[in-house]
């Protein structure tokens, strides 16, 4: 059996052995991605993101928990869990997804390196698209924070769930500030706090605010309140996704094809970026051309980077 052929049956450790290698940006990965793709395209991704420490990774193992029930099959992909704020997560993961471990429906990777120069997007939509061509029904992505690695995978999920917790007010600014467009779910968990309501009052204002801005949208965003530790709130969580992805799968507002857009083209220009930059330092490089070299020159102000970039393309475009 191809490797192909065992990622496609389901092979735990022929499919973990290709994540190891996308985590490490071996570039082997690339014609077998080629084949996977066509076997894309079947699973539900759910992005969950929020501030570090807000339950994201305890609604994930609670969500998986709700899946199964279903008879769905489960991927787990948690990334970026080497942020500074979060050091130690993957342990902690491990720990809270511990009651999954035996069930070979459920299958949970994470994705450390952000690799040399960025594509950390980029892994993980090859990440998701395998966990995809090996069958899981559900896919859950967690990511940590706002910031824009973050907000493009939030956008390549069907559905996304912003996660927080009461009594966080700059946090709802920065909601506002930002990211406010990626949300099909607000989730307030830690709901056990006080000030849980009063969250949900200022979300619920933000998102009038903000639907009364934009018109492509017909989707109203639920928010929802959780105690992700206890389990309360779950089956309310997973009613909303389900609303959301009946929303989606309605033909009427073609809000599907939307998303799947951006996906498709989130990937295209990941890829081309990281592939136009390996070439072109790769180029630089043959010619002798260092990035010490260039880099020594902008720092001791002898150039600026605007005219070695520029220099740089002149040459390659050529
Ligand atoms: N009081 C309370 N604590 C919770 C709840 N849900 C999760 N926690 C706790 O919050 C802490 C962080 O939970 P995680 O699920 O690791 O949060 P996370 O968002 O995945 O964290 P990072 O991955 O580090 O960003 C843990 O100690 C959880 O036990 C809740 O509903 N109420
Ligand atoms: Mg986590």
């Amino acid at each position: 059996m191809s490797i192909i052929d065992q990622i496609i049956a389901g092979d735990v450790r022929a499919t973990a052995r290709l994540l190891r290698d996308i985590d490490d940006q071996v570039p082997s990965i690339y014609p077998l991605l080629k084949e996977l793709y066509p076997h894309t395209g079947k699973a539900y991704v759910i992005g969950l993101t929020g501030s570090p420490g807000v339950g994201k990774s305890t609604l994930v193992d609670q969500l998986a928990t709700r899946f199964r029930q279903e008879g769905l099959t489960v991927g787990i992909l948690a990334v970026d869990p080497t942020s500074p704020f979060s050091g130690g997560a993957i342990l902690g993961d491990r720990i809270r997804m511990q009651r999954h471990f035996l069930d070979p429906g459920v299958f949970i990777r994470s994705l450390a390196t952000r690799g040399h120069f960025g594509g950390l997007t980029r892994s993980t939509n090859d990440m998701i698209n395998v966990m995809d061509a090996m069958g899981k029904d559900i896919i859950l992505v967690e990511t940590v924070g706002v910031g824009q690695d973050e907000v493009e995978v939030a956008n390549s999920a069907h559905t996304t769930l912003l996660v927080t917790i009461p009594g966080m007010g700059d946090e709802v600014q920065a909601i506002k500030a930002g990211i406010m467009e990626i949300g099909s779910i607000f989730v307030v968990n830690k709901a056990d706090r006080e000030g849980s309501r009063k969250t949900v009052r200022e979300l619920r204002n933000l998102i009038e605010l903000g639907l009364r801005r934009k018109e492509d949208t017909t989707w109203e965003p639920l928010i929802v309140q959780t105690e992700a530790l206890k389990g309360v709130g779950i089956e309310d969580l997973y009613q909303a996704i389900m609303k959301h992805r009946a929303y989606l799968f309605d033909n009427e507002n073609g809000q599907l094809d939307s998303i799947l857009m951006k996906r498709a083209r989130s990937q295209l220009i990941e890829i081309l970026r990281d592939e136009a930059l390996k070439a072109i330092l790769g180029r630089m490089e043959a010619q002798g051309m260092s990035l010490e070299d260039l880099s020594r020159r902008i720092r001791n102000k002898e150039s600026d980077p605007y005219t070695i970039v520029h220099e740089v393309l002149e040459r390659e475009l050529k």
